[in-house]
């Protein structure tokens, strides 16, 4: 039995969610963090001194936070050797792109785009910073862009944990209300995922609790 503390709006507890639920693997969630609370107590520090969602543990093991690390665990702890694959340069091929969406893409769109535009009243948006956002968001979206145009999915034909780890923030970034790059081959991976009851029920998430009011 595999424990989720975290709330279902984090995208990073989605991310371990999506993955938990291709691997079909038995599992229970509980609502920390947010609204929710309960991040910031001694006994919560104790298995992730960040105070951060989402920790797992799985059986009796121990306590694990980083959701992409969680999510690696997970595949290599379930995974098939199409889900994580077994030579090392197949699979340092896949997780280039994990590391990038985290490192790259997430930092531009969540930020700069995401809270600016849930995070704050429409009266009291800055306009200007986050057309220029939108406008650094572009060549990452085209790079991603080009990368599926040669497979559907960031591996090739079938899903991979990558795809966990770059899916996951693409619910947000086709749904938030801004100019964005023309990619036809990212959005047939978006929609490729949406058709996933997976991904439908644990990264399609609604934000809208998260909106500025
Ligand atoms: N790098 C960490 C970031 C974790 C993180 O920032 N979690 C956010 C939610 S997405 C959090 O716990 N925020 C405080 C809260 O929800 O109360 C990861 O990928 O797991």
């Amino acid at each position: 039995m595999i424990t989720v503390w975290g709330r279902a709006t984090s995208g990073n507890v989605q991310m371990v969610m999506w993955a938990i639920a291709e691997l079909k693997l038995e599992h229970k969630r509980l609502d920390v963090g947010g609204a929710f609370g309960g991040n910031d107590t001694a006994e919560f520090k104790a298995m992730n001194p960040n105070g951060l969602v989402p920790v797992v543990r799985d059986g009796d093991g121990p306590f694990l936070w980083e959701s992409a690390a969680i999510v690696r665990y997970l595949a290599a702890s379930y995974g098939d050797a199409q889900f994580w694959p077994t030579s090392p340069v197949a699979r340092a091929q896949v997780d280039m792109w994990a590391e990038w969406i985290k490192t790259s893409f997430a930092p531009v769109l969540l930020p700069n785009l995401f809270w600016p535009i849930i995070g704050v009243t429409p009266d009291k948006r800055d306009h200007a910073a986050i057309a220029a956002a939108a406008a650094r968001m572009k060549p990452l979206a085209l790079m991603l862009d080009q990368r599926l145009s040669e497979g559907d999915y960031i591996g090739g034909k079938d899903i991979c944990f990558a795809d966990i780890i770059v899916g996951t923030l693409l619910y947000r970034y086709f749904t938030l209300e801004f100019d964005r790059a023309e990619t036809p081959h990212l959005r047939a991976y978006y929609d490729r995922l949406s058709a996933r009851p997976a991904y439908a029920e644990h990264a399609m998430v609604s934000y809208e609790s998260l909106r500025a009011k």
